[in-house]
């Protein structure tokens, strides 16, 4: 599956963006090494829907209201030159304690091992304004050195007043040294800063984590 005409969304060209594989465990991430940037969050979030909206696409990740819906890691590549990574939600409840777990060690067992892994796009919903899973996910993915960069999702579900002040807590409870960026997949908004961080974090820059507020601590 990929997309036939190039598309340009938040400023950057897609002329292909092809569903890759499934992995289950590390055995299954694929053999093509390319750089590869990944996305975290609560399961509900919008990484999946988000990922569809990054590349100009409606369908290619799956996308559903029940939550949970993304139990493994998901690769696809963009223009036949990276990787962007879905993977399944953290602190998914609604399954065994576990199981939660087992998807918990294999998320960490990726961020700590996949060599190719440049950065993390974490995803926290603008309306909760970062929930002690956020805290301590993120936090933990700090401790693995991989570089992260929050960003609030769903901003169309808020009014200027509440993003506001959303924005404000998601700051100071995760740490951060600047607000984090806001998108909407439903609406196509915040896209464009949101590539940028990317493509610096793709072409080795490490720029996703620039809001990163370990060095304040
Ligand atoms: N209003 C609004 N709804 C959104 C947005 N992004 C995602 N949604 C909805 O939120 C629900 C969950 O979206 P997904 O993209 O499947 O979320 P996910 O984080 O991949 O979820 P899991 O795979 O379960 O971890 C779906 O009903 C989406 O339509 C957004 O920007 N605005
Ligand atoms: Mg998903």
């Amino acid at each position: 599956m990929s997309n036939t005409a190039p598309v340009t969304v938040g400023g950057y060209t897609i002329t292909s963006a092809e569903f890759v594989k499934s992995a289950v465990s590390l055995k299954g991430l694929p053999e093509e090494r390319l750089p590869q940037v990944a996305f975290l969050g609560r399961s509900n979030v919008g990484k999946s829907s988000l990922l569809n909206t990054l590349m100009g696409q409606k369908k290619l990740v799956k996308v559903s209201a029940t939550p949970g819906k993304t139990r493994e890691i998901n690769f696809f590549k963009v223009n036949k030159q990276f990787f962007l990574v879905d993977l399944p939600g953290v602190g998914f409840a609604k399954v065994s304690n576990s199981k939660r777990d087992e998807m918990g060690d294999f998320i960490r067992e990726y961020v700590e091992k996949c060599k190719d892994l440049r950065g993390l796009v974490y995803l926290v919903d603008i309306r909760h304004g970062g929930t002690p899973i956020d805290i301590e996910t993120v936090e933990s993915i700090r401790a693995t050195g991989c570089p992260v960069l929050v960003v609030a999702s769903k901003r169309d579900k808020v009014n200027q007043s509440e993003l506001a002040k959303n924005l404000k807590l998601i700051q100071a409870r995760l740490g951060l040294e600047t607000k984090p960026l806001c998108v909407s997949s439903l609406k196509k908004t915040g896209l464009e800063p949101l590539w940028q961080e990317i493509l610096d974090a793709i072409n080795g820059k490490e720029l996703v984590g620039k809001n990163d507020g370990t060095a304040s601590k």
